[in-house]
């Protein structure tokens, strides 16, 4: 199929089904039958791209796109831009092509959001330059931990056809900034890199290209041996070193723009240079030197622990702390947000300002693993925007996101949750934007500018991520989930043989006494990887923020809280919150009834249900079992639990970890 007539079927596509709203169409949704005037002077894939855009949607004046040399625009960096109003026309300008096409979905979006406009002057850059989406989707079609589908990509069709979601795909992360794109797990399959799969994944860059998105590949720290023959992937080893040098070779040959690699190593049974005792910095300076020649950069995560004494918490920084410094200046350290895994709520990985001569990135995960699959309201910019409090953002060099993207329909399975991948990658250009100023700008694109509809909608999204941390995991509470899945609470969870830490009392540490982990100076000392000021507070029990409280402290059941209540207490009023919460959204997502078409309506009231649903479950769940600790009453405001301790022991969900739960499947109330 030639790139025209797919671009037309793409187009039509979305003028076409304008009135089946499945979701499709995410938030680029404006109406496209304008034909305003946009001078350009130059053509190129992305220009074409950026003037199409324009003309199609555009209402306002004449518009220009121009490619500016002159210093102002150089200091906004190659993917920066300006819009300015100038005699009667809008002008946009950058000193690159990509710039331009910010630029143009910059416009589009002032207009979809009704922006005052009568005089425009807008200087942007981006504040980091790699925001990047990393897919965790396998060569199988399964996605790890995606709850959307299967895979966008279709390994079997590709390279000879070609989905028109490809581009689709690519013009979405165009239209908030996202510039970079691995497309496979990082528990990579050697043949990732074979030169059949790499002449697909060349299909595919060719397509993003036009839109400033490049393509990145996760690979197996052993691919030389299971690709290659070799007997060894030893990073020290001659032969391994020339043959990632020829793989390099191999790729850049067919992918010019190729960005890197990203790595998994050591960790959770994947191969890396520890097999050979080399350290993880040997092992990721090897393949940045294959890749330095064609500017390639290494991603390599700092994700690892291993089934020691050692307080999971600190493993990641027990390991790398000591390599900082000893990368070489193309690897950057990919770090999670927190320091156990991607935990409703996480206090910072104290990695973060601990390597001060290592270029780290930061790696949050947009798919909700531990925050209720695809079934949940969650909008996470709150959750990313704590981080940032503690962070400062220009103290890491790049923002990568664990996508939610599958082939749904709607891209996401839940269609609020295209508002993450949104968040994302608005955050990944300006970390200092409000979450409320990104879910007002996404409403109104997706939805309705109604003011009736937004202002509500706003505020419910915005309250959304503390409802699933109230009803889910207070108080600092982490890690209590159901085996695999990470769905359904299951604290009393217990596996014989299994890794302890891998089981919930690892984390909860429940027993007579009172809850939680003891990370201060008389347990697993963890609060000491953070700055002394920090970690002065976070170690003792009455400085420490409650929402932190059971994190780093075991704390006894009467212990009393800053509200007067006794910890048990608390947590009961937590959880009864977060179900209060839950309920509260779907009351307003109701009201939003009037404002929204039918079949979008009925499908989140539909998740929204089940969200409810499992608010209610994870309280009895979490209360009733903590209950037989702490042997003390629900406070009389409490809800009467709706389900037995016995029976929610007795519950398997028949999932796995790439598959969302529907409402027939779970604990019947
Ligand atoms: O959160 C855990 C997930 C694994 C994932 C791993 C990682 C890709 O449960 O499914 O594997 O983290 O981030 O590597």
């Amino acid at each position: 199929m030639t790139r025209n007539l797919l671009i037309s079927i793409l187009f039509c596509g979305s003028v076409c089904m304008a009135s089946a709203e499945d979701g499709s169409r995410l938030w680029l949704r404006q109406d496209t039958t304008a034909s305003a005037t946009v001078d350009c002077m130059l053509q190129s894939p992305t220009l074409d791209i950026a003037r199409n855009e324009i003309s199609r949607a555009w209402r306002g004046k004449p518009a220009s796109l121009q490619l500016f040399s002159d210093p102002a625009h150089e200091a906004l960096g190659k993917e920066g831009y300006t819009i300015r109003t100038e005699n009667g026309r809008i002008t946009l300008g950058s000193v690159s092509e990509t710039g331009l096409l910010y630029a143009a979905y910059h416009l589009l979006r002032l207009q979809a959001t009704e922006a005052d406009m009568t005089r425009l002057d807008i200087r942007e850059k981006p504040v980091y330059d790699l925001r990047i989406l990393n897919h965790w989707d396998n060569p199988d079609g399964t996605v790890e931990r995606g709850y959307a589908g299967h895979s966008l990509w279709k390994w079997e069709e590709l390279p000879d056809r070609i989905s028109p979601r490809y581009e689709a795909y690519a013009r979405a992360n165009a239209s908030i900034g996202i510039n970079g794109t691995v497309i496979n797990n990082v528990n990579a399959s050697p043949q990732a890199l074979s030169t059949e799969n790499l002449k697909k994944v060349k299909a595919l860059a060719d397509i993003f290209r036009p839109y400033g998105l490049r393509v990145y590949l996760s690979v197996n720290f052993a691919s030389p041996i299971q690709l290659g023959g070799l007997d060894t992937a030893d990073p020290l080893d001659k032969k391994v070193q020339a043959w990632w040098k020829d793989k390099v070779h191999e790729i850049y040959s067919l992918i010019p723009d190729f960005g890197g690699f990203l790595v998994k190593a050591n960790s959770e049974g994947q191969p890396g240079p520890c097999d050979y005792q080399r350290t993880h910095a040997e092992g990721a300076n090897m393949m940045a030197r294959a890749l330095k020649p064609y500017g390639g950069i290494v991603m390599w995560r700092a994700f690892v622990y291993s089934p020691t004494d050692s307080d999971r918490a600190k493993q990641a920084y027990l390991e790398f702390n000591p390599l900082d410094g000893k990368f070489l200046d193309n690897v950057i350290v990919q770090v999670k947000n927190g320091p156990v895994d991607f935990q409703p709520r996480e206090p910072y990985s104290p990695l973060f300002g601990a390597m001060k001569h290592t270029p780290l990135m930061v790696e949050f995960q947009i798919t909700q693993e531990y925050l209720g699959h695809s079934n949940h309201l969650a909008y996470l910019a709150p959750m990313w925007k704590e981080f940032f409090g503690y962070v400062r953002p220009n103290t890491i060099r790049a923002m990568a996101g664990v996508t939610n993207i599958g082939d749904d329909t709607n891209w996401c399975g839940h269609d609020l949750a295209q508002a993450n991948w949104y968040a994302f990658g608005r955050l990944a250009w300006n970390p200092s934007l409000a979450s409320e100023e990104i879910a007002r700008e996404w409403l109104q694109q997706t939805f309705t500018t109604a003011p009736e509809f937004v202002g509500p909608m706003t505020k419910a999204m915005t309250d959304s991520h503390e409802a699933v941390v109230n009803y889910m995991m207070p108080l600092g509470l982490h890690h209590i989930f159901a085996w695999n899945h990470h769905y359904g609470p299951e604290p009393w969870c217990m596996i014989p043989g299994a890794r302890p830490d891998w089981l919930p009392s690892y984390y909860h540490q429940a027993d007579k006494e009172g809850l939680g982990f003891d990370r201060s100076h008389t347990g697993s000392n963890a609060v000491a990887q953070y700055p002394d000021s920090l970690a002065k507070v976070f170690d003792s029990i009455d400085t420490c923020p409650e929402k932190f409280l059971l994190w780093f402290h075991h704390v006894p059941w009467k212990h009393q809280m800053k509200s007067g209540h006794t910890l048990w207490e608390e947590l009961c009023y937590h959880y009864n919150d977060g179900l209060k919460a839950a309920r509260s959204l779907h009351d307003t997502w109701t009201a939003m009834k009037p404002y929204v078409d039918d079949e979008r309506y009925q499908a989140i009231s539909h998740r929204m249900d089940i969200q409810v649903h499992d608010a209610i479950w994870w309280k009895d769940a979490c209360l009733l079992y903590f209950q037989t600790f702490s042997k003390m009453k629900f406070p009389k405001e409490v809800e009467k639990p709706s389900f037995r301790l016995k029976e929610l022991k007795k519950v398997k969900l028949p999932i796995t970890n790439y598959e969302c739960p529907t409402m027939d499947m779970l604990p019947q109330l």
